[in-house]
């Protein structure tokens, strides 16, 4: 194919690739790991520090939604748990128990664990690292995976001093640290973050999704950044930039030069990527039913509830399925209303839609999402 042709060259630009058919491969894997690449996170520390409460915030639950770990129960399993996130089936959170007595040692538990498997482990406590917290970090280490320590119920901490003559947040979670990271002497450079599962937007949380972000290897991350709760301007702007990096491989995909119709549709293009990359999105930025239900309750706003009019997540919403399924047959709301964004492309079917027009489409809707998602946390009080 000539690169002459306007649209090879578009798509060339795009890429960085010197030939479409390197274009078209970079494409499908980008694709590929935005939607399927799986993410493990094991979630141990001592019975009671929070670990179920934690696993519930990283994926947007509370404790009593449906399908949330439960929490303030006492068990005493020895097995791993592992819970899927509500919307990403591709990121799993694992609960492990604690490795319990000293007899049971961090090697051991490592093994009957299957440490392999999991992308990174936090160790989680309400009060003290443990010696066994410090064995299984090092075993870790050995292992060359990650892990952070986080600390817990920052929020209890905090009640009970405020009231204390004198009281100063950043001294008193400055004095926490430092208690942290003395217990942790034995461990170089310690990554320690303090969290309060009730309230994901106060004190570290952020923080340690950012540190994840930078240690994790560049295709987990889309993951773990797809998946995890829009509780900021700046989580959402993560977001968006990821999306829109892939705007271009999703175009590629959809197969606009080598033109495939869909049965029953005006467009000739593979329609199904480009609603299925429209359906992370609506996930991803907490715009589908049940997260507008949640703030809505959270913030004790119902009018949230049906704040959003933007045609194309009403148009997304039309779609029943209760999570993202990229097999998920392309929605007809959907689809109906990305031709009408261009122009002209009901008459220009026999011919394809360009990949320049796809590519339009895409961040046009993308750009409508992350104003509607902008719009809501406004609203709800989150900028
Ligand atoms: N205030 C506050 N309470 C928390 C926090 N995290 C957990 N809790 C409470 O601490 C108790 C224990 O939390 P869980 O999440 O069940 O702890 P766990 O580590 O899963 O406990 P086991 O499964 O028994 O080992 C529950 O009553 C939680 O509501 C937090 O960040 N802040
Ligand atoms: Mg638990």
């Amino acid at each position: 194919m000539s690169s002459e042709d306007p649209e090879t060259s578009a798509a060339l630009q795009a890429s960085g690739e010197p030939t479409l058919k390197k274009a078209t491969q970079k494409a499908q894997k980008q694709i590929d790991q935005l939607f399927n690449i799986s993410l493990h996170i094991a979630v141990t520390g001592e019975s009671g520090t929070g670990k179920s409460s934690f696993i519930n915030a990283i994926r947007g639950l509370d404790h009593d939604d449906e399908g949330a770990a439960k929490t303030g129960v006492t068990e005493t399993t020895t097995e791993p748990r592992s819970y899927e996130h509500p919307t990403m089936p591709n990121v799993m959170l694992w609960d492990l128990p604690g490795i319990g007595t000293p007899k049971f040692k961090a090697r051991r538990y490592l093994k009957t664990m299957e440490f392999r498997r999991y992308d990174f482990f936090i160790i989680i406590s309400s009060e003290r690292f443990k010696e066994n917290d410090i064995l299984l970090a090092k075993e870790i280490k050995k292992r060359k995976k990650l892990f952070y320590f986080v600390r817990s119920k920052i929020d209890n901490d905090i009640r009970a001093e405020e009231n204390k003559k004198g009281f100063d947040q950043e001294e008193t979670l400055s004095r926490i640290r430092i208690n942290c990271w003395q217990n942790l002497k034995e461990i170089d450079d310690p990554k320690v973050f303090l969290i309060s599962s009730e309230d994901i937007k106060a004190f570290d949380f952020e923080k340690l999704i950012e540190t994840l972000m930078s240690d994790l290897p560049q295709h987990k991350q889309a993951a773990l950044l797809q998946s995890v709760p829009v509780s900021s301007v700046a989580i959402l702007k993560k977001k968006v930039k990821m999306f829109e990096k892939a705007t271009w491989a999703a175009a590629l995909c959809s197969g606009v030069i080598a033109a495939a119709p869909v049965p029953g549709l005006s467009v000739a293009c593979d329609a199904t990527i480009l609603v299925a990359f429209f359906t992370r999105c609506y996930y991803s930025f907490g715009l589908d039913d049940k997260s507008l239900e949640k703030l809505s309750e959270r913030v004790n706003k119902p009018e949230l509830e049906s704040f959003i009019k933007s045609p194309l997540v009403m148009a997304l919403a039309t779609k029943s399925t209760a999570r993202v399924s990229v097999s998920a047959v392309a929605g007809g709301a959907v689809l109906e209303y990305l031709v009408s964004l261009v122009p002209g492309v009901g008459s220009a079917a026999a011919a394809g839609v360009s990949f320049v027009c796809t590519l339009t489409l895409l961040k046009n809707g993308l750009n409508e999402l992350e104003h509607a998602a902008l719009k809501l946390l406004k609203e709800a009080g989150l900028e």
